[in-house]
């Protein structure tokens, strides 16, 4: 019998564990995001199923997000002020689950029960679930820049000063409606979002030059009107400064694009830039080497 997750409807009192930590500096941010790696593989190892590669290729823009940027209490994932982080590419969930369990959202002990029956973490984040901090369900690919631009418009209107911030895949430019969101956001002015580009040049079938060339996503948004950067998604000090300038361009009108380029399975020599890793599981060999290559000991 698969070991169930425990009654998370239940009232939470687990959440007393989330801590208020101040900002994270640069080599700690490193250091967080390597260890949250490690936590993916170890999910997906333990599922025997889901999507490391991009989760790890994200790992590091997240983790500055989360730990240094994003006005958000895990003791309250439901206060209006906050801050909204989506996942639009919601496969990549791996990595959302372990900094919300990290950052205290729920124990971690659900991370080892990713994707088992009547666990609290399933395969693509859920709201209908009612999983701590997911602000929208995703796994529908192309959907998410909308449902943010949304958010950002309502709290315009409600007078709210929340940040809303998703993240968009390459393979997701490939559709039709992430082009619909940006030229609405830029026709509204809405300055207050952030769009995240993981622009890891891989998808489910291959590379996107290959399946279908999306061409240069940074000229695109800019030719429609967003404020862009395009910085290495694996430079903790230009993710820094590229979200203190969105902070700083709040008022200007214009929504900002933070285009990245990410490495898939960034950090694990046989998984990076290799599209089958998209998916898949690793072998528990596999794993050991990919802990090691990164540094990570798993605790006893
Ligand atoms: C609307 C929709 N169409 C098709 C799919 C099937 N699908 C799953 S992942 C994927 C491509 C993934 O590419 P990308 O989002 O760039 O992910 P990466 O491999 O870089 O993590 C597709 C087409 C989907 N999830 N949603
Ligand atoms: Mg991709």
């Amino acid at each position: 019998m698969p070991e169930f997750s425990s009654d998370y409807r239940q009232p939470r009192s687990f959440r007393i564990m989330a801590g208020k930590e101040g900002k994270m500096e640069s080599e700690a941010l490193k250091r967080k995001a390597n260890a949250l790696r490690g936590d993916v593989l170890r999910m997906v190892t333990l599922a025997d199923s889901g999507h490391p590669g991009g989760a790890l290729g994200m790992a590091d823009v997240l983790t500055v997000l989360f730990y240094r940027f994003l006005r958000h209490d895990p003791l309250r994932p439901d206060w209006p002020e906050r801050d909204r982080f989506l996942l639009s590419n919601g496969h990549a969930c791996p990595i959302l689950y372990a900094i919300l369990a990290d950052r205290g959202y729920f124990p971690k002990e659900e991370l080892w029960l990713l994707r088992k029956l009547g666990a609290l973490l399933q395969g693509h984040p859920s709201t209908a679930w009612e999983i701590p901090g997911v602000e929208v369900s995703s796994g529908s690919l192309g959907n998410g820049l909308s449902v943010a631009l949304g958010m950002a418009m309502a709290a315009r209107l409600d007078g709210r000063d929340s940040r809303i911030y998703c993240s968009i895949s390459d393979a997701e430019c490939q559709e039709g409606q992430p082009w619909e969101a940006a030229t609405a956001a830029v026709h509204y002015g809405v300055d207050r979002l952030c769009a995240i580009l993981d622009w890891n040049g891989c998808q489910i079938d291959g590379h996107t030059k290959t399946v279908m060339d999306v061409g240069d996503l940074a000229a695109k948004f800019r030719a429609f009107g967003w404020n862009v950067r395009e910085i290495s998604g694996h430079d903790v000090d230009a993710i820094v400064s590229s979200f203190d300038a969105f902070l700083g361009a709040a008022g200007a009108g214009r929504p900002t694009f933070l285009a990245c380029h990410n490495t898939l399975g960034k950090g694990v020599s046989f998984m990076e830039d290799e599209p089958k890793w998209h998916h898949g599981a690793l072998s528990p060999d596999e794993l050991a080497r990919a802990l090691s290559e990164l540094g990570v000991v798993l605790p006893r």
